[in-house]
């Protein structure tokens, strides 16, 4: 129990000297439109992208984890320069998690577009930031990169996530990148939305935090 206690309170101190105000997760997935309306607006861009959706997706329409592990460990055979060793299911099942707004349990067409749009910008990222081209985002390379990304994390948040996100000599590599930077964004626009008043401090019931917690 002190355990526990000592560990939330060693986050909470890392999270309190963070100012919000200074994280720039992506814009939100547009709204859900009619399916029609939204497709007579769509540029020939997104017809495209629609197209390599609908294969990918299969009958059911939607991207499964299994479907998003397949794709995105297929992508990355064309990608000798990332150093990962694959995304893993519970990965991709985290990602389709925090990603799914309108909670199907896979990822629609506006859902995956929004997904498949920031993984690619952050791949730029991570390949312009692995400055020693070691295929890796080391500690030195971590906070550059993060700050890259959107977000500036201070010393003790960026020691927090590598412990989760990075092996034990401090490397990132690019699956654990990807998963990490997906649920970075998701919970700073869950907080962005729950902060309605822009105050920078949100009050959750223990039903809404796990709510947020649990399925992530
Ligand atoms: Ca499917
Ligand atoms: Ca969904
Ligand atoms: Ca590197």
């Amino acid at each position: 129990m002190d355990l526990a206690k000592g560990l939330f309170k060693g986050i909470m101190n890392a999270v309190s000297t963070i100012d919000p105000a200074q994280f720039v997760p992506s814009a939100p997935p547009p709204p859900r439109r009619p399916l029609h309306a939204a497709q007579t607006q769509e540029s020939s861009e997104e017809k495209q992208f629609r197209q390599v959706f609908e294969r990918l997706a299969g009958d059911d329409m939607e991207v499964s984890p299994k479907e998003l592990m397949d794709i995105l460990n297929k992508v990355l055979t064309k990608h000798g320069n990332l150093k990962t060793d694959g995304f893993s299911i519970e990965s991709c099942r985290s990602m389709v998690a925090v990603m799914d707004s309108d909670s199907t349990g896979k990822l629609g067409f506006h859902e995956f577009k929004y997904l498949w749009n920031n993984i690619k910008k952050w791949q730029g990222v991570y390949l312009s930031h692995d400055t020693d081209r070691s295929g890796l985002i080391d500690t030195n390379e971590v906070p550059k990169a993060f700050k890259a990304a959107g977000f500036p994390l201070n010393d003790q948040l960026l020691q927090l996530i590598s412990r989760r996100y990075s092996d034990e000599k401090g490397n990132m590599d690019f699956d654990n990148f990807i998963g990490c930077l997906v649920r970075l964004d998701s919970m700073c626009r869950a907080f962005q939305t729950l902060d309605k008043d822009n105050k920078g401090t949100i009050d959750l019931d223990i039903k809404e935090w796990l709510q947020l917690t649990m399925y992530s």
